[in-house]
């Protein structure tokens, strides 16, 4: 498929969607956020693919919404169904990839930007990079599950500061407030991402995938629940290739190879 806001590399099991409009800071138009979605989607669909970078071109990763795409639309624009047909199609998707995502984080994510990276399961930054809740600054409410995702991640109090605050909070802070995993130098970020994608690629792809599953499912229900949900999706992956390739390889002292299902 041809895309023309972002770029879209697979190769090795991993695909790499890189978001590329540098000169707005990879800010989202609607054609971008279409295109990140179909190629979330078409990782989804390409068995080979088992595993997925997320990262933007140039010195930001992604600061939100195109503004001027806004303005040029006049007052009869509802952002309501611009979020509900754009941005909550591109996180459900993202959400529901049964495949690890790895942000990585070159530089700022801010307002939409920052959902985004949120929505990202491995989420691994550049020394240089930032987060910020911009929205107050243009008179908006947090949008792009930033209100669900980052107090589960940091706790209400400092999701509610950034948020009235819209400080830029730089990636060291944002590693101790266990917003995301890694922080590395930035010229080494990409080496560093493929150390972490590669074994991704070759790892018990149904396993992670329903790993994520189960604990998106988690936030929403009672520990009951929660353990009959886990027994649920342990008779999947315990019927998997990938299950039996795991213990025959232990017992006989040698390294699985998994096929992903
Ligand atoms: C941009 C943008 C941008 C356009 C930089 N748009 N051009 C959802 C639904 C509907 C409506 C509204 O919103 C939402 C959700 C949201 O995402 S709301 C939040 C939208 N984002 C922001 O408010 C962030 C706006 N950007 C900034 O505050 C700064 O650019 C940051 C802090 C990200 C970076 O600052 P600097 O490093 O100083 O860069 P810069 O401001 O000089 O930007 C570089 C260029 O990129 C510049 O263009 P120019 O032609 O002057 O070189 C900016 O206009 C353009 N740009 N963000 N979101």
């Amino acid at each position: 498929m041809g895309y023309e806001t972002i770029l879209f590399k697979a190769e090795n099991g991993v695909a790499t969607i890189t978001l590329n409009r540098p000169e707005k800071l990879n800010a989202f138009n609607d054609q971008m956020i279409g295109e990140t979605t179909a190629a979330f989607k078409q990782s989804g669909r390409d068995k080979e693919i088992r595993c997925v970078v997320l990262t933007g071109n140039g010195r930001a990763f992604s600061s939100g919404q195109d503004l001027a795409d806004v303005m040029a639309r006049g007052g009869t624009f509802s952002i309501g169904d611009h979020l509900r047909h754009g941005y909550h199609k591109l996180i459900k998707q993202m959400i529901r990839l049964e495949k690890p995502i790895i942000g990585a984080i070159n530089g700022i994510a801010a307002g939409a930007g920052c959902g985004i990276a949120l929505a990202t399961d491995i989420r691994i930054a550049a020394d240089s990079a930032s987060f910020m809740l911009a929205f107050s600054k243009v008179g908006l409410v947090p949008d792009s599950g930033t209100n669900w995702l980052l107090p589960r991640l940091i706790g209400q109090a400092r999701a509610y500061e950034m948020a009235v605050t819209a400080d830029k909070i730089p990636a060291e802070k944002a590693l101790a407030w266990g917003m995301i995993n890694r922080v590395v130098p930035a010229a080494q970020l990409m080496e560093v991402v493929a150390a972490w994608s590669e074994p991704f690629a070759t790892g018990p792809t149904l396993a992670y995938g329903l790993t994520k599953r189960a604990m998106n499912h988690a936030w929403n229900t009672d520990l009951f629940d929660a353990l009959e949900y886990e027994a649920y999706l342990q008779e999947i992956a315990g019927r998997s290739h990938d299950n039996k390739e795991g213990i025959a390889a232990f017992l006989e002292k040698r390294s699985a190879t998994f096929k992903g299902e």
